[in-house]
């Protein structure tokens, strides 16, 4: 493959012309925030947890609880690596803090 110019086209000696991403104009990874269900952690301390991390509605975070609970686990957000692992963590700690099971994991987002 050869450069044509500056502006990201290679053409792959087909003839043919592909659109290649610069590598500084790439987005940096996306990480989902997962919460996951257990049997012991109130609905009402889960719906509170979404309220003061990610900052949802009563009604939005009663959603996710809810999905979570019937489903085993639900995604309370996406953000960046450094930002989802911050959240993971504050959700983790406010769990033990108040004795309760309750954990959230992150995981890449892949497009
Ligand atoms: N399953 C829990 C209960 O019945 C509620 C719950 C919901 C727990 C979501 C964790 O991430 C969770 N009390």
């Amino acid at each position: 493959m050869k450069k044509l110019s500056n502006d990201n086209k290679v053409d792959d000696s087909f003839g043919t012309v592909v659109l290649e991403q610069d590598p500084q104009t790439k987005e940096p990874p996306q990480y989902q925030v997962i919460l996951l269900n257990d049997d012991y952690t109130p609905m009402e301390f889960v719906v509170f947890v979404l309220q003061t991390v990610f900052g949802h509605s009563h009604q939005k975070s009663t959603e996710i609880m809810m999905e979570v609970h019937t489903k085993g686990c639900g995604v309370c957000g996406i953000f960046s690596k450094e930002i989802a692992e911050m959240m993971s963590y504050q959700v983790n700690e406010m769990a033990k803090d108040h004795g309760h099971p309750l954990l959230s994991e992150i995981e890449p987002l892949t497009d």
